[in-house]
C-alpha cells in the first residue's frame, strides 16, 4: 500500500508543476483586451501625418491583366468559384480619376496599391512605356489629392515569362525582381517614398504550393519551402534596388498575421503548437530579414537555414496584414499534427473569426521584436450585407490607437478595401469593398463601413 501513496504524491506533484506550467503561460501570454465601452464611441487623434489608408492590388482592381499567371490560371476549369474570371475587374485602370476622388471624399489620406509588373515588363527585357506612364499619372493624381501613395512592388501576380519557368523558384527571379524594382524607384522615387515589396509572401507560398489552390497549383513541400527562400531573395534584391534608385526610400514588406492561440489554454502540448505555428507563419519572414538568414521551420517541411547577409536592414517598417484569430489544437493524425479552428466570436462571409483584440496583440509582438515603426498594411472583412464593417473598422482602429497609446510607433492603417475585387479564388463572392462594386454596370456606391471609416479619419488640426 506504500507504494500507491508514494505514487499518489508523485502524481499529485506532477499535477502541481503541470498546472503551474500552464499558468505561468497564461500569465505571460495574456489575451489581449479592447474596452468595449469605448470602441462604441470613440473618436481618435492620430498622430499628425497618420496614414489612414484604403489598399487595392492591380490584379484585383485594374481589369485585363492577361499576361500574368493568375490570368491564365483562371481560364482553367475548376479553378475559381463560380466559374468567374478577373476579367474587367473593378475597371480601375480606365478609373484612377473617380476612384481617386472616392478616396478624398472619405477622408483617406493614402492609398496602398501595387504596379502590375506583368504589364510593365509583358515580355521579358521590354519596358511598356505606356504602362509607366499611366502609373505615374495616378501618383500624380494621388498627390494632388493628398493621398500618400504607398507602393507595392508584388502582389501575388508574377508575369508569365517567370511563372513558365518556375516563378518564386526560379534561379533569377530575385535578380529579375531587382531589375523591376530598380526601374520603378529610378522613374517613381522622387514621388514616392513609402515601397512595399512584397505582399503576404507567406500566403503566395502556402496557396501555390501546400494547398495548391493558387497557382502555380502545386503540392510540394520542398518546393514549397524554394519558393519562400526565393521570396526572401527577390524582397532583398528589391530593397537593394530601392536603396540605390531613391535616396529616401522608407521600404517594408506586407506580411499576413493571425492570431494563433492553444484551443485550450491549460493545455501545454497546445501552447507549444500554438507558438510553433506562429513563430512559422507570422514571424519566419521578418526573423530571416532581422537574423540575415533565409529560415524556415515547421513540421512537415524541410528547414531552411542559409546565411542571407543583404536581407539585414532591409526593412525600415513593418507591415502587418491582419484579418482573423484561429485556435490551435493538439492533433496527432492530422496533417503537421494540428488543427485550426475559429474561436467562439463572431465569423465573417470568409468564415474567420473577427477578433479585433488580435492586432493589438501582433502589433504589440512585432514592435518587442523589432522596434521599428509599423503600418498595418491591411485589416478589412468580407461582409456582403454590410453587419458587421462599421464596428470592425471602428474596434480595429481602437486597437491600433491603443497599441499607439502605449507607445508603439504605428505610422499607419490600411482598410482592404477601397471596393469590392476579385477575390482570387474566390472570385467575386466575398466583398470588403468601402464602396459596392456593381458587377455588370462597374458602378460604385458607398457601402455600410464608409460612413464610419470617414468619421474616424484624421482631421486638420
Ligand atoms: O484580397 C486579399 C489581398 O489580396 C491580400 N490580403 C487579404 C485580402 C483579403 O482576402
Amino acid at each position: 500500500m506504500r507504494w500507491m501513496r508514494r505514487l499518489g504524491y508523485v502524481l499529485a506533484a506532477l499535477a502541481v508543476v503541470y498546472l503551474g506550467a500552464a499558468l505561468y503561460f497564461q500569465r505571460t501570454n495574456p489575451r489581449p483586451t479592447l474596452d468595449a465601452a469605448a470602441t462604441t464611441a470613440f473618436t481618435p487623434a492620430w498622430p499628425s501625418a497618420f496614414l489612414w489608408g484604403t489598399a487595392t492590388a492591380a490584379h484585383q482592381v485594374e481589369g485585363g491583366n492577361v499576361h500574368n499567371d493568375w490570368w491564365r490560371f483562371e481560364q482553367q476549369a475548376g479553378k475559381i468559384a463560380h466559374g468567374d474570371r478577373s476579367g474587367a475587374a473593378a475597371g480601375h485602370w480606365e478609373r484612377v480619376a473617380e476612384d481617386v476622388g472616392l478616396m478624398r471624399s472619405l477622408g483617406a489620406t493614402a492609398y496602398r496599391f501595387s504596379l502590375e509588373w506583368s504589364r510593365l515588363e509583358p515580355v521579358e527585357g521590354q519596358w511598356d512605356e505606356t504602362a509607366w506612364a499611366h502609373y505615374g499619372d495616378e501618383i500624380a493624381q494621388l498627390r494632388a489629392a493628398g493621398q500618400e501613395p504607398v507602393v507595392t512592388l508584388l502582389h501575388f501576380t508574377l508575369p508569365a515569362w517567370i511563372a513558365d519557368r518556375g516563378g518564386a523558384t526560379a534561379p533569377d527571379f530575385p535578380d529579375r525582381f531587382g531589375r523591376f524594382a530598380a526601374e520603378a524607384a529610378r522613374r517613381f522615387g522622387p514621388q514616392v517614398k513609402w515601397w512595399c515589396t512584397v505582399n503576404e509572401p507567406q500566403v503566395q507560398m502556402y496557396n501555390g504550393y501546400v494547398t495548391g489552390y493558387w497557382p502555380p497549383g502545386v503540392k510540394d513541400h520542398a518546393l514549397a519551402v524554394r519558393a519562400f527562400a526565393g521570396l526572401l531573395a527577390a524582397h532583398a534584391s528589391a530593397a537593394a534596388a530601392l536603396r540605390a534608385g531613391d535616396a529616401d526610400a522608407f521600404i517594408g514588406l506586407a506580411s499576413n498575421m493571425i492570431w494563433f492561440e492553444p484551443a485550450n489554454r491549460w493545455n501545454l502540448l497546445e501552447w507549444f503548437v500554438s507558438n510553433t505555428v506562429a513563430e512559422g507563419f507570422n514571424w519566419s519572414f521578418y526573423e530571416s530579414i532581422r537574423q540575415g538568414r533565409q529560415s524556415f521551420s515547421l513540421p512537415g517541411f524541410p528547414s531552411l537555414d542559409v546565411e542571407a547577409p543583404a536581407l539585414k536592414g532591409s526593412v525600415d517598417w513593418v507591415g502587418i496584414n491582419y484579418y482573423r484569430r484561429n485556435t490551435v489544437t493538439f492533433s496527432p493524425g492530422s496533417p503537421g499534427m494540428v488543427e485550426i479552428g475559429n474561436g467562439p466570436g463572431t465569423v465573417s462571409d470568409a468564415k474567420v473569426e473577427i477578433f479585433p483584440e488580435g492586432l493589438l496583440g501582433l502589433v504589440r509582438e512585432g514592435w518587442k521584436r523589432y522596434r521599428l515603426p509599423i503600418v498595418i498594411t491591411e485589416y478589412g472583412v468580407a461582409d456582403s450585407t454590410g453587419a458587421h464593417r462599421p464596428a470592425f473598422i471602428r474596434q480595429h482602429a481602437y486597437a491600433v490607437k491603443q497599441a499607439i497609446d502605449e507607445g508603439v510607433d504605428v505610422r499607419g492603417a490600411f482598410h482592404w478595401s477601397l471596393m469590392d475585387n476579385f477575390e482570387w479564388a474566390e472570385g467575386y463572392g466575398w466583398r470588403f469593398g468601402l464602396y459596392r462594386l456593381d458587377l455588370k454596370t462597374l458602378a460604385r456606391t458607398p457601402a455600410p463601413g464608409a460612413e464610419e471609416f470617414s468619421r474616424l479619419a484624421p482631421r486638420p488640426k
